[in-house]
């Protein structure tokens, strides 16, 4: 595959890339439809306005918004003009989006009017630098505030897209760790293009015949691919859906709008699977499925290949490298593995000393070499160091290789939980109990459900035992619900009257995983 040029701008490609189809649908969303054209035009448009809002290169905005054509919209309007936009998860709290405006300083805000409130709250709690809002789809806009499309219709065309080098900062992801707060990962205009033709191209044979649909949303690293970058780098219609992608959901896009590329994650196939409004293959018009986010566990692939006849492509990608680096084929399908590197992509599994595992079957931690790298997490340099190491980038997953060349999930390497594909902090919410003023202390850790899927399972010791029961329980996971995104809250919890320590008076979750595996 060719490197991009050494100027390049990713939205500049887009729009040249998708000249000769101007009239082709490239967005269909819940409210109307998006061409080619159009996309083209109002992306300039946003680069235009964020000029006339005194937005200059490099400097930050916040997107915080659902999943409509404004998301794209706007992502690309600011690569188009050099300006950052840091695509930040919907569904966390004010205190999450403080923390986030302090640490990338953004000068302006995207955002949807849904989602305005809390952005406010976190505008009043923290220190921050926004001088702007621009609203999508709001009702009352609060003073100062444009609205989104009367905000663009202002806009001249920009006429030329900012001179950007290929490896000048594109935009910002937020990735979550083991501790501490949520690592702002900066990535390159050229890793959007990397993951396109290495990935999107060869491995799913994405065309312009395709429409694609992802329940993952746009600003998780795997739904930008999926619904942005994938698509439009080979002239493909996308839809995009604001809700939670519920199973009925998911199913009224796959009956009414035909999608023939779907990308989803375990806890959602197996939630549809078990769904009564499940389609008949007949009713759809899917060739071909994608999962990553978690392992897919086997049965749940099978299932679903044997009710739709289209097979699950897994994979493994991670928001340091911007998408999938191992992956299955279509046609050479393993369920129960991640399947094989991804051609662009060196792999290597090191033992705890750092050497290489040439061996099959024996677990290992996972490093990977490639150009859609990260460059870096902002202001961490201690975190950067630890996970950026020259070429190679540590995942913090562990593998095996079988005898076939197959890679195999064997966990993570810290105490991280992947739960419905988004990463949950144990540390965090064990906190998060601890502030409950009955809580003495508490531990949480990973356990599987009937699906082989994992949930998180909360050990807490109560400051009066006597008060352990099933009302204290549920008090407590409202507790976590209430201050934390939803999909940390503990599904389970139970009252112990004492937690497995180190003789330092370290936690050992390892003890207790242990304890629930036996
Ligand atoms: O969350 C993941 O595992 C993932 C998968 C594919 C692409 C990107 C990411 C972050």
């Amino acid at each position: 595959t060719a490197p991009p040029p050494a100027r390049f701008n990713f939205a500049q490609h887009l729009i040249a890339l998708n000249a000769g189809r101007p009239d082709k649908a490239a967005y269909l969303d819940d409210l109307g439809r998006l061409s080619y054209a159009e996309l083209a035009q109002q992306v300039r448009r946003v680069a235009s306005g964020l000029a006339a809002l005194g937005l200059r290169r490099e400097e930050r905005v916040l997107l915080l918004m659902h999943d409509c054509v404004h998301w794209p919209v706007a992502f690309l309007g600011c690569l188009y003009a050099g300006v950052v936009p840091v695509a930040v998860n919907t569904l966390l709290t004010a205190d999450d989006y403080a923390y986030m405006l302090a640490h990338s300083r953004a000068q302006a805000a995207l955002v949807s009017g849904a989602l305005l409130p809390t952005l406010q709250a976190a505008m009043e709690r923290g220190t921050h630098e926004v001088g702007n809002l621009v609203v999508s789809r709001g009702n009352a806009l609060p003073a100062g505030a444009l609205d989104f499309d009367a905000w663009l219709t202002e806009q001249a065309l920009a006429d030329k897209p900012a001179d950007t080098a290929a490896d000048d900062i594109g935009f910002w992801l937020y990735s979550s760790g083991s501790t501490g707060r949520p690592k702002g990962t900066v990535h390159t205009h050229a890793n959007l293009y990397w993951t396109a033709e290495l990935y999107a191209r060869p491995v799913l044979g994405l065309s312009e015949n395709d429409t694609c649909f992802s329940a993952a949303k746009l600003f998780f690293a795997y739904g930008l691919g999926n619904a942005l970058s994938f698509p439009l780098s080979v002239g493909a219609t996308t839809v995009l859906m604001a809700e939670r992608p519920t199973p009925d959901a998911v199913f009224k896009r796959w009956v009414e709008q035909k999608p023939t590329v779907f990308f989803g994650a375990p806890t959602g196939y197996a939630g549809m699977l078990a769904s009564p409004g499940l389609p008949s293959c007949e009713q759809v018009a899917l060739r071909l499925c994608s999962s990553a986010g978690e392992a897919l566990p086997r049965e749940i692939g099978e299932k679903f290949t044997a009710r739709f006849g289209a097979e699950i492509i897994d994979g493994i990608g991670s928001t340091e490298m911007l998408h999938i680096f191992i992956s299955n084929r279509p046609g050479d399908v393993r369920y129960g593995t991640s399947g094989l590197p991804v051609d662009g992509y060196e792999v290597e599994l090191r033992d705890e000393n750092g050497a290489v595992i040439d061996g099959s079957d024996q677990v290992g931690d996972l490093f990977i070499k490639g150009p859609s790298a990260a460059l870096m997490y902002w202001c961490n340099r201690d975190k950067s160091r630890d996970t950026f190491l020259g070429a190679w980038t540590k995942s913090g997953d562990k593998y095996l290789r079988d005898a076939d060349g197959y890679y195999v999930y064997a966990g993570r390497s810290d105490d991280m939980l992947k739960v419905s594909g988004q990463y949950v902090s144990p540390f965090e919410v064990e906190s998060t109990l601890m502030q409950h003023p009955d809580v003495l202390e508490a531990a949480v850790i990973g356990v599987a459900d009937d699906h082989g899927l994992t949930r998180a399972k909360a050990f807490v010791v109560l400051k009066n035992q006597g008060e352990a029961g099933e009302p204290m329980a549920e008090a407590l996971k409202d507790f976590v619900k209430q201050r934390l995104a939803p999909h940390k809250y503990p599904r389970q919890l139970v009252f112990v009257a004492e937690l497995p320590k180190t003789a330092t008076g370290k936690i050992q979750r390892f003890r207790l995983r242990e304890q629930e595996a036996a």
